[in-house]
């Protein structure tokens, strides 16, 4: 069983819709610490980070809003998730996709420390692979992956512990890259696994593809969910929606496969934006959903007989 460790992040300035700032309380009137402990986890609910105030940082592209609270966000989330990795298995509650700055930086300095590899998954509609200089909308949410992947242009952050290597990321349910982005992943080998792929291939092959190489790496694995990775129907309450998303039964496999692998290390659940919400449903889903990444199944087969 695992000591899951939830980290409020109500951070709603990396993008301008607000009203992500709920996203930690909707989890947890949706019953997130209830789920976890169902399943017999232990939890340990740490509250909601507050950031330092902005010091002011500015940037050359002027469509670039809010960078001095994003700092400041990125980092506390830094500075809390290299201590929670060593007690457990962080869940980091958005807020929005912004906060992914922090946490990826935090997780990865915590693997420099133990000399093993750091991998992402990162279940999104978007790639997050603007720098600040190349966003055209301003919003820091679009950038997250790019700084740990090693861009240029982040001088206003602190630089990343340990730039991730192309080959330990794996983008699913891509669907949204804007011309930017589109031209600077063309330089990096990561595993794109856009909605073209996966209606191809469907899920099972290219997330085992991935997972082996964790495994193989024996590396430490950041799983961010952006609630945008599902399609719109089940998922309405976030800013970005985009049609196309994946399904129920999609998202629950993807969370089921990653439980049977066990190398799940850190998890971020980002952009819910409650005000958008029909009833809670999304607020529920996403709970629902982190039942199965720990452990919820159908039907517990003692060997794998299917
Ligand atoms: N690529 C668009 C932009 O940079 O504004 C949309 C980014 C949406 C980011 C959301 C969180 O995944
Ligand atoms: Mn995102
Ligand atoms: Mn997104
Ligand atoms: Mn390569």
């Amino acid at each position: 069983m695992t000591h899951c460790i939830l980290i409020g992040a109500p951070v709603d300035e990396g993008q301008r819709r607000l009203g992500c700032l709920m996203g930690p309380a909707a989890y947890r009137v949706a019953g997130l610490a209830r789920t976890l402990a169902e399943l017999g986890h232990s939890v340990e609910d740490r509250g909601d980070l507050i950031p330092a105030p902005g010091r002011g940082e500015t940037c050359d592209n002027p469509a670039v809003h809010h960078l001095p609270e994003v700092v400041a966000w990125t980092e506390a989330l830094a500075a809390a998730a290299t201590t929670a990795m060593g007690a457990g298995l962080p869940i980091f509650l958005g807020g929005d996709h912004s906060l992914a700055l922090g946490t990826l930086s935090g997780v990865t300095a915590h693997a420099e420390t133990l000399d093993r590899p750091q991998f992402v998954l990162w279940l999104d509609a978007h790639s997050d692979f603007h720098t600040p200089l190349t966003t055209v909308s301003g919003n820091l949410h679009g950038t997250p992956m790019a700084y740990a992947a090693g861009r240029s242009g982040f001088d206003a952050l602190p630089p990343f512990p340990a730039p991730i290597p192309a080959e330990r990321i794996c983008m699913f349910g891509i669907r949204s890259v804007d011309p930017a982005e589109h031209a600077a992943l063309l330089r990096y080998d990561i595993a794109m696994n856009d909605m073209r792929v996966l209606d191809e291939r469907g899920i099972v092959a290219p997330l085992r593809e991935f997972l082996d190489r964790v495994r193989a790496a024996n590396g430490l694995l950041h799983v961010s969910l952006d609630v945008d990775f599902l399609d719109p129907s089940i998922a309405p309450a976030v800013g970005t929606t985009v049609p196309g998303g994946a399904t129920f039964r999609e998202a629950h496999l993807v969370c089921e496969l990653l439980h049977e692998s066990g190398l799940m290390t850190s998890l971020d659940l980002v952009e819910l934006n409650p005000f958008l919400d029909d009833r809670g449903r999304t607020a529920k889903l996403i709970v629902d959903l982190v039942g199965s990444l720990m452990g919820r199944k159908v039907f517990d087969r003692p060997t794998r007989s299917f």
